[in-house]
């Protein structure tokens, strides 16, 4: 079953079919990433829409939909509803207001069901990964790892963030990556008490912990690794906080199986850092799934209660950050198992000290 047919399958009665237009989306459904490109699913069949830059290898790759040349897009859209005798069509969340409005003004005779249920949907397809989407995320985690080995002979006192980025980012390249999974996190000293510091000129000092978050692409897929390493003699409380940042981490992946709660994984490593003494050093998420995107449903969050499925991939990445001071967080992926999970990230754990 394609992709694109599990969803005609899972489409609510009152439609005729969806519209797609958000890049992963589309991505995921056709297995055909591209910038520009509109995906029509009918009962019937689909069409997948996309102008002269991506038609040649659109043709050879788009997987489970016709390929048709863009011409004037909502025009072309609504003939194309005509055609299949469409009138409902779902729209997804991820629109823009001005595509929204595009759609909406450009289809006559077609209503938009605007409501959540399509993206939700896909959401819940893309949740579950496929052996191949499973394959490409480790693959771009290897060389997320081996980056990590080869930062750690660049990271010596004088050297900036920004230059650690850099070269971390430029390794990943060297090493197969398509990009980056996301912006790389460098953050050294007092920089690492801001779980998204920016890298930037400050440079690197003895008694430093410095955290690196980043992560490679590869076929689409990303990986996400974060690691705080120290530099030079650091201080008994460094320590405590690494410590107990890693048991936090390894308590919560520990309890990791199918059906279990995300919030529930967050409370336990939440219970390990607020019983050390750092409550309220914890601000974000334990975790989130990811994929195409970076940030994907499920989560391990105190906010909302997901259920984590088999198939799933989760972060799992507690953190301590103390304002003014210092910041810890150590970041594996996990693949939920029929019989609990796969660490799926080949870095050392324990802390790593640089002269
Ligand atoms: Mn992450």
């Amino acid at each position: 079953m394609s992709r694109i047919e599990k969803l005609i399958a899972k489409l609510p009665e009152n439609c005729d079919g969806a519209i797609i237009f958000s890049m992963t989306n589309r991505g995921y459904l056709t297995e055909f990433m591209s910038s520009d490109g509109t995906l029509l699913v009918f009962r019937d069949g689909a069409v997948f829409i996309t102008d002269s830059r991506y038609i040649e290898i659109a043709r050879k790759t788009v997987k489970g939909a016709d390929v048709v040349l863009q011409d004037k897009l909502a025009e072309q859209v609504a003939e194309i509803c005509r055609d299949h005798g469409a009138k409902e069509l779902m729209v997804e969340q991820e629109l823009t207001l001005a595509q929204f409005r595009m759609f909406r003004d450009g289809l006559a005779g077609v209503t938009l069901l605007d409501g959540p249920e399509l993206s939700d949907t896909i959401r819940e397809l893309r949740a579950i990964k496929e052996p191949k989407e499973i394959e490409l995320i480790c693959g771009a985690q290897e060389i997320t790892d081996k980056a990590f080995l080869e930062i750690l002979n660049f990271i010596r006192p004088g050297v900036t963030e920004k230059q650690v980025a850099a070269e971390l980012e430029y390794c990943m390249r060297k090493l197969g990556a398509d990009g980056l999974a996301f912006g790389s996190i460098v953050a050294s000293g007092e920089n690492g008490s801001m779980p998204h510091a920016v890298p930037g000129d400050r440079k690197i000092r003895k008694g430093d912990l410095v955290t690196m978050d980043f992560g490679a692409k590869l076929g689409g897929y990303c990986s996400d690794m974060t690691r705080t390493v120290a530099v030079g003699k650091i201080k008994e409380e460094q320590l405590k906080i690494y410590n107990t940042v890693l048991e936090a981490h390894l308590s919560a992946m520990a309890a990791a199986k199918p059906g279990c709660s995300g919030k529930a994984l967050d409370a336990i490593a939440r219970e390990v850092i607020d019983a050390a003494g750092y409550a309220g050093c914890f601000g974000h998420s334990l975790g989130h799934s990811l994929g195409l995107d970076i940030h994907e449903t499920p989560m391990c969050t105190p906010a909302r209660d997901y259920t984590l499925p088999a198939g799933t991939v989760m972060t799992i990445e507690p953190g301590i950050y103390v304002e003014g001071k210092w910041g810890v967080r150590i970041e594996n992926m996990i693949l939920i198992t029929e019989d609990g999970y796969r660490n799926l990230t080949g870095s050392e754990r324990a802390l790593i000290t640089l002269d």
